[in-house]
């Protein structure tokens, strides 16, 4: 596929997604995001792929929707055309482990794409925020609900309420993303801990973000049924006794990811 909005890259084993569309602050337009779903699809259906980056530019992530798009909708269009569902949740489908690494503005929609990632990390020029009350609508694509989530009640219903945004060392205190690191780092460390992660077992991987995603979406009790299930699970892989013998006699292990 030719991407006209994104750049698209593999190192080793990740694919690096960079969002491109500099003149509009990476402004999440429906054909960006129509490529970042084609983009992520490719990572998923690639064996050589075992983790994605997702980032921008220094200056941003991503500044939200595009507004020019959102202004055309009306009710019936944004209905019929199934506006977002349509091809803004692939990030948070994705099996692999997705990592947004955020430099500049993630607004909006930009800061619920980072949301919809499995972790984020941060440059330190890095700002989060839901500015959608502003322009007199609300988070449309789970802003709303993962900043709440990531952040607690307080914080997320000022952002909501506000349009106040979070600066990265805020952001990190408040648990919204895992650390913040200088910005002319920030693509070379995500890169380098995608890589870490996509060397692991890739079954043990898989597992992993499933059990830490199934936390949000049940009780701690049946949470930690699917857990046990799955470390039962686990005991199955040729990559649990790999791994095992390679600890007991000290090297380092060959992973067949099965
Ligand atoms: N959309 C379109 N263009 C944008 C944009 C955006 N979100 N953000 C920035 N741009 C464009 C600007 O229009 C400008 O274009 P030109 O005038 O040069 O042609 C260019 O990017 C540079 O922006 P600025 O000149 O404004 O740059 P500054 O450094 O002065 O300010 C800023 C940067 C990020 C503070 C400012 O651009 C800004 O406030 N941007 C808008 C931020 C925002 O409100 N984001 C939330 C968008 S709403 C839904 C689901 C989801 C959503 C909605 C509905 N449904 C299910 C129905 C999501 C909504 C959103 O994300």
């Amino acid at each position: 596929m030719t991407y006209h909005n994104l750049k698209f890259e593999i190192r080793d084993n990740v694919a690096l997604i960079t969002l491109d569309r500099p003149k509009a602050l990476n402004a999440l337009s429906s054909d960006l995001m129509d490529e970042l779903t084609a983009a992520i699809r490719a990572c998923e259906a690639d064996d050589a792929v075992g983790a994605v980056v997702i980032t921008g530019s220094e200056k941003a992530f991503a500044a939200g929707a595009d507004i020019g798009e959102l202004k055309a909708h009306d009710f019936s269009r944004a209905y019929l055309e199934d506006l977002i569902t349509r091809n803004w949740e692939e990030p948070a489908r994705a099996r692999k482990p997705v990592i947004a690494a955020v430099a500049g503005y993630a607004l909006g929609g930009g800061c619920e794409l980072a949301m919809m990632c499995d972790f984020i990390i941060a440059a330190d020029n890095a700002r989060f925020g839901q500015p959608e009350i502003r322009i007199g609508v609300v988070p449309g694509a789970g802003g709303s609900q993962r900043l709440t989530r990531f952040v607690g009640k307080s914080k997320a219903m000022e952002m909501c309420l506000t349009g106040r945004m979070m600066d990265a060392d805020e952001a990190e205190r408040a648990g919204l993303v895992s650390r913040v690191v200088p910005v002319a780092e920030l693509v070379e460390e995500a890169v380098k801990t995608a890589q870490g992660i996509a060397e692991l077992s890739r079954p043990a991987v898989l597992a992993a973000k499933e059990l830490v995603n199934t936390a949000y979406e049940t009780t701690l009790s049946e949470g930690i049924r699917a857990e046990r299930r799955l470390f039962h699970a686990m005991f199955a892989t040729e990559d649990k006794d790999e791994g095992m013998a390679a600890f007991l006699e000290k090297r380092k292990p060959k992973w067949k990811h099965r």
